[in-house]
């Protein structure tokens, strides 16, 4: 320790920590880029001492900030399965992050050490990448200097996507065991997800082309990449056009476009000039987000969001457990947050007859919940999300012995999903496969998708208050347990509405609380969404 502790001095000093208090949120750290130097350079120490802790197994660092304005940043640190870092661990993030001093950080290093056990003597490895923001460069050094100070083995893999940087670190973690998820590199990464597509795509074609706005990040360059990996269209493949792919100028990115624009704005972007009824979908801009949309004949705008990746998907696993004989042996569900438009979560229990779970926002808490099943279907509405296999669904998938030619096709669809799907978190770019090879199997456009269910209308509304800190929610976000009798007064609201539903909590990531409404008819929803804003308001002050 007294070795390290020069040196975590010494490099400190090079990181001093602005004013200000930092904390570990759903997606790590997140702010303007210029706030980041020791932050980074902290959470890289962390690194080291959940590595050690670990027994060496190699743990990533993401530095983005996804679809935040390009002066802003993040960092964010990757289990060895590829999944959100383990909860305890973002207490400690913050305590580290908000140390005073060199000294002061040193000694909660020390103490983190202690309290938790970790030999300092056993091996530490941790990869990093960043997405296409200018500051990334920069706050990799300062990253560096940490890992250097602690002398632990790394892997700058400079660009990728946050769901690459997620593969990497769980093929590295599970490389030659029995769980081997897939080869330790970039080329490995595509080479996985375009096999199974190819192997989903036998005998079948998408219908023209999707044409994808990259939010002009990172994802522009690696779905470029990927396409080269997938068969051309003519042989079963895929058309896809790349827009917003301006990764050159970084002040580009996630400006009128990417999914977080499409969603909130309920429009196109405006770069991308789609035409009536072409297949559209945005990432976002780390890639780890995707919605779909259309313009129909009459100019009107349709969204295909995370929701509607949820029912599509469910009903297309649904299917092919039937279809392959699987059905009675493997038990599927579907997770979603309190956002999920009350008609898709009646389309999943009732049309699909399958189990919906509701968890709070954030990815790791669906993640976490989908693992209940056999198969775990999650998105959240804005478009993060994925399909998670249990042991034993592998298991089962690979040991079937099917019936009959339908049945052997049905199996071998399930297979090649397995491999195209990205269980370690929600991948836009491989959500984009997976939505277009069901597509492709059901002969569908974007038409008879948006067909399925009609959206209840919703509004979302955003309420500045003094202390969002006093508004506590309970039953995944549902209700507010504080301030006493708001719920109360809530619920009288909602009940003066046909098929109203609101809830408010508050945001993760912002000061201020969210309040979502939705009710039958357009009018109805924004005004419940207004009052439901002003009871917040009046318990804000
Ligand atoms: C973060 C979460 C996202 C969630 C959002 C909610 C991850 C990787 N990201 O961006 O899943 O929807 O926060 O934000 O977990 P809010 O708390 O401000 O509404
Ligand atoms: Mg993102």
């Amino acid at each position: 320790m007294d070795a390290d502790k020069d040196n975590i001095l010494e490099a400190s000093a090079r990181h001093p920590k602005p004013a200000g208090n930092f904390q570990y949120g759903t997606a790590g750290f997140r702010m303007k880029a210029n706030l980041l130097d020791s932050v980074v350079f902290r959470v890289g120490l962390l690194a080291v001492l959940r590595s050690k802790k670990l027994n060496g197994q190699t743990i990533g660092l993401m530095i983005t900030a996804s679809h935040n304005p390009p002066e802003d940043n993040g960092v964010k640190l990757v289990d060895p399965m590829g999944e959100m870092l383990e909860q305890t661990w973002e207490t400690h993030a913050t305590t580290l992050a908000n140390a005073p001093s060199d000294e002061a950080l040193f000694a909660a290093f020390a103490k983190l050490s202690s309290d938790l056990k970790v030999r300092m003597d056993s091996p530490a490895r941790v990869i990093f990448a960043r997405d296409t923001r200018a500051s990334g460069i920069t706050l990799a050094a300062s990253l560096v200097d940490a890992l250097d100070a602690l002398k632990a083995e790394y892997t700058d893999y400079k660009l990728q996507t946050t769901p690459q940087l997620h593969y990497l670190v769980r093929a590295i973690n599970t490389k030659g065991t029995p769980h081997a998820y897939g080869e330790v590199s970039e080329k490995g990464y595509y080479e996985k997800i375009a096999d199974g597509f190819k192997l989903a795509m036998k005998h079948r074609q998408t219908k023209g082309h999707v044409v994808v706005d990259c939010a002009n990040g990172v994802g522009g360059p690696k779905l470029r990449e990927m396409t080269k990996y997938l068969a051309s269209a003519n042989e079963g493949g895929i058309d896809i056009k790349v827009v917003c792919d301006d990764v050159v100028n970084p002040q580009a990115l996630n400006v009128q476009c990417g999914a977080d624009f499409v969603k909130t704005q309920q429009r196109a972007p405006p770069s991308s000039k789609a035409s009536p009824l072409e297949r559209c979908a945005s990432l976002d801009g780390d890639a780890d987000r995707l919605v779909y949309y259309f313009i129909d004949s009459s100019n009107t705008f349709h969204l295909l969001d995370g929701d509607r990746i949820a029912t599509l998907t469910a009903s297309f696993f649904a299917d092919l457990g039937r279809a392959s004989g699987l059905i009675d042996r493997l038990n599927m569900g579907v997770v979603q947050t309190a956002y999920a438009n009350g008609a898709s979560t009646r389309y999943i229990t009732e049309n699909l007859q399958l189990p919906v779970i509701c968890t709070n926002t954030g990815v790791k808490h669906l993640h976490h919940a989908a693992t209940r099943f056999d198969i775990g279907v999650y998105f959240e509405a804005n478009g993060h999300g994925t399909v998670i296999f249990s042991a034993k669904a592998i298991k089962e998938i690979n040991r079937h012995e099917p019936r009959s030619p339908a049945q052997a096709d049905a199996l071998e669809t399930m297979k090649s999903l397995v491999a195209l799907i990205n269980q370690a978190v929600g991948d836009a770019l491989s959500d984009l496969l997976l939505v277009e090879v069901i597509l492709a199997h059901k002969n569908w456009g974007v038409q008879e998708w948006l067909n399925t269910y009609v959206d209840l209308p919703n509004r979302l509304v955003r309420v500045e208050v003094r202390d969002r800190g006093i508004f506590k929610a309970v039953d995944a976000e549902r209700k507010l347990e504080a301030p006493l009798n708001i719920q109360k007064e809530i619920d009288d609201l909602v009940g003066k509405y046909s098929k109203g539903r609101s809830f408010a909590r508050a945001s993760g990531t912002e000061d201020a609380v969210r309040v979502y409404a939705e009710a039958a008819t357009r009018g109805e929803a924004d005004e419940l969404a207004a009052k439901v804003a002003a009871i917040v308001q009046k318990y804000g002050v």
